[in-house]
């Protein structure tokens, strides 16, 4: 078994319940357990740190903005195989280039605004975890 961090992002908490409802639907349909939630608004010194390898490119700022701009949904999840999995799921980073049926190709906007995190790897996923949930 292996655990990974999953993130429903600002714009589809503030779309309401139902986005996310049907997100977590797809994830639980897929095999994983959620083992933590939590619904919560997100300070700039965590998600600087969260999102620190990006400090230097050019959208940090907007990144960090974003998602500090309203509540997030904080997730634990755990499945064999977790990190690729869920990156599997959630597909490419740009939605215009995400697989059909994958979670960014049906909720995502655009580059930015793309609905979900999820873990790159497993260093990531203990790392952003720790954070996260302590
Ligand atoms: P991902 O691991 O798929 O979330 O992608 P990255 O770690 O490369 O990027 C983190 C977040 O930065 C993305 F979810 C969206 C944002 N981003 C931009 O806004 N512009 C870019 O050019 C690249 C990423």
């Amino acid at each position: 078994m292996q655990q990974t961090y999953f993130m429903i992002k600002p714009e589809i908490v503030a779309a309401g319940d139902q986005k996310v409802g049907a997100i977590l639907s797809i994830v639980n349909a897929s095999g994983f357990r959620v083992t933590g939630l939590e619904m919560r608004q997100l300070d700039r010194p965590l998600v600087e740190d969260f999102y620190g390898e990006h400090r230097e490119r050019p959208f940090f700022g907007d990144l960090v903005e974003y998602i500090t701009s309203g509540p997030v949904v904080c997730i634990r999840l755990e499945r064999e195989d977790a990190v690729s999995r869920l990156r599997e799921l959630i597909g490419a980073t740009n939605p215009a280039e995400a697989a059909t049926g994958t979670i960014r190709f049906l909720y995502g906007e655009s580059l930015s605004n793309n609905a979900v995190h999820a873990s790159a790897n497993t260093e990531d996923a203990a790392r952003e975890l720790d954070l996260i949930f302590g």
